[in-house]
């Protein structure tokens, strides 16, 4: 038989190559702590607990997938084998002990087997390892300020950048965190419940007035890393950004002593960035 294809089969192929190739390449257009065009997984990982949560997630994923297909397989059976023309005289059978067990017991298994790695999934995130430095961390409407206790106690704000690059995610003044090192971010909100989020850290956190939750991250590569509130926060939510860039120890710790007299006037009080606010 000799293959024709109409102009609309051509098309369709068409399309099914083009979306092919962009899955497969899908992994070149990743960049590390940023999110990318026709991006289909999650984002690069930049610490442990990211790894974790992408070995979790491909966990869930192959077994999802292997349950699906089996009760698509049963149902496969049941329709061919079993429908009214391929088999007129139906089987009477209503018990059967050992199916029954199974059926039981193999679904508690799973779930077992499911909850041992998400608990301790859930313990790396909640549980702060001994922390190498605090930064605190403030939803405001809308922008974020940092303050570095530890290093100085000086506090400075994070407004989106309008000329910099990656477009809604550039910030004026980055966090900056040494790497390898365990960070204590305490968080809260000076005005309304907002949300840190930082994806290729594995992190997200409400912000809430009043109170001071608390994460952690230990960022394991050097580079700049995106993130976004992710609480709905008013009406520029979607322009407060989070960036932090990941820097050795000696650009830290010079970076700390440029910004203690940046800062040096700021950061006596929570709020101070937020009373000489204008917006
Ligand atoms: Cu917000």
């Amino acid at each position: 038989m000799k293959m024709s294809m109409g102009p609309v089969g051509r098309h369709l192929l068409g399309l099914a190559v083009a979306g092919l190739t962009l899955a497969t390449s899908g992994a070149a257009f990743a960049e590390l702590g940023q999110p990318a065009p026709w991006e289909w997984t999650l984002q690069q990982s930049g610490s442990p607990v990211m790894d974790n949560i992408i070995w979790f997630h491909n966990f869930l994923f192959v077994l999802i997938t292997v349950i699906t297909l089996f009760v698509l397989a049963l149902l496969v059976i049941v329709v061919v084998k079993f429908n009214a023309k391929a088999n007129p005289v139906p089987s009477r059978t209503t018990h059967n002990t050992l199916i029954e067990v199974a059926w039981t017991l193999v679904p508690v298994l799973i779930l077992v087997g499911i909850s041992v790695p998400s608990f301790r999934l859930l313990f790396l995130e909640l549980d702060v390892p001994k922390a190498d430095l605090t930064i605190k961390a403030t939803g405001k409407q809308w922008y974020w300020s940092y303050a570095y206790p530890d290093n100085g106690k000086f506090e400075f704000d994070s407004l989106m950048a309008q000329d910099k690059q990656p477009r809604l995610l550039g910030v004026d003044n980055e966090m900056v965190v040494p790497v390898n090192k365990v960070v204590r971010v305490q968080v809260t909100g000076a005005d309304v419940i907002h949300a840190f989020a930082m994806p290729a850290f594995g992190v997200k956190i409400d912000a809430i007035p009043g109170r001071l939750n608390e994460t952690w991250f230990k960022a394991t590569k050097t580079g700049m890393f995106y993130g976004q509130c992710s609480e709905l926060c008013g009406k520029d939510h979607a322009f407060m950004p989070i960036a932090i860039r990941v820097v050795s120890d000696q650009e830290f710790a010079s970076w700390v002593e440029t910004a203690k007299k940046k800062y040096a006037s700021g950061g006596t009080s929570t709020y101070a960035s937020t009373a000489g606010s204008t917006q």
